[in-house]
């Protein structure tokens, strides 16, 4: 794996670094990905974003809790990864470092990460659909219903054709329309808006690096592009 000596000038003297990560960054820690989900059944015959979606809420949302609940038993045996203890290091290492991802595996805070941006929320909450009360599923069961209301709570994720958490994609626009370096690591950048937030960094003028085993839609923007799993390519950077 090369590493061009522009991007470790770059890597050692940044300030503002902005990281974007998706599935693939959780890929060596044993979580699926999606890809190939988009067009195929992923659950009891429905497509990802169809039993991920906003209408599926309305419908059924028994249906919608035992798909999330089967996803975040199967999370409960995971760790993060490598890629994940590196990012977390790099807190300490640039003055501002902007971690925004859509996962909702809270591995990231796991690796040590604080100040997460979750775009799409996270599996370990449940949210009161009518007050908007949150609770939280780590090592505990969550009430029936919501303890303040009464109404029927939901996973705090951000499903299709859901706005995104009030101010997290702005905070993220913000970020990165200031970085000197954006590393997008292990998405496929067809969900918008996150996949916005690279071209908003490049358009800034900021250095941006893709770190992925296989090509994107994003490959053509980015400076520089690392082939190859994020668990073996960011360590790299120690
Ligand atoms: C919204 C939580 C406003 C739930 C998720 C503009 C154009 C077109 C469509 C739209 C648009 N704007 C909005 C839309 C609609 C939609 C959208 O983008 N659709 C897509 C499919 C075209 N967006 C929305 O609905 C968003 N909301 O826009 O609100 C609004 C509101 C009302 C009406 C109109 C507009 C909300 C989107 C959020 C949905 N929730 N997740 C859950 O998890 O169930 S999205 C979910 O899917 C993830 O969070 C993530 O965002 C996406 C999956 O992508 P990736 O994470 O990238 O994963 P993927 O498997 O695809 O790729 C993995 C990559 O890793 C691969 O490239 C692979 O090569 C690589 N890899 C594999 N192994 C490794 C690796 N890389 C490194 N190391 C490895 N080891
Ligand atoms: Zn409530």
């Amino acid at each position: 794996m090369h590493i061009s000596a522009e991007l470790r000038q770059l890597f050692a003297r940044a300030k503002r670094v902005l990281v974007l990560t998706g599935a693939g960054v959780s890929a060596e820690s044993g979580v699926p990905t999606f890809r190939g989900g988009g067009n195929t059944a992923v659950w009891k015959g429905m497509r990802f974003d169809v039993i991920s979606s906003a209408e599926m809420v309305e419908r059924d949302l028994p249906a919608v809790w035992e798909w999330f609940d089967y996803r975040r038993d199967f999370l409960n045996e995971l760790t993060p990864n490598p890629a994940h203890f590196e990012i977390a290091r790099w807190q300490e290492r640039f003055a501002e470092l902007t971690l925004v991802t859509q996962n909702i595996d809270g591995l990231h805070q796991q690796a040590g990460s604080r100040e997460v941006i979750e775009l799409h929320g996270n599996i370990w909450r449940a949210r009161c659909t009518a007050c908007g009360a949150t609770y939280s599923m780590v090592q505990q069961q969550r009430p029936d219903a919501c303890l303040e209301c009464g109404e029927p709570l939901r996973p705090d994720v951000v499903l299709f054709g859901e706005m995104l958490p009030p101010g997290a994609f702005e905070l993220a626009a913000a970020r990165a329309s200031v970085c000197e370096l954006c590393f997008v690591v292990g998405t496929s950048a067809l969900v918008y808006p996150a996949a916005g937030l690279p071209e908003i960094a490049k358009a800034a003028g900021a250095y941006v690096v893709e770190v992925n085993p296989e090509r994107t839609a994003l490959s053509s923007l980015c400076d520089e592009v690392l082939t190859g799993k994020a668990g073996e390519v960011l360590p790299l950077f120690q």
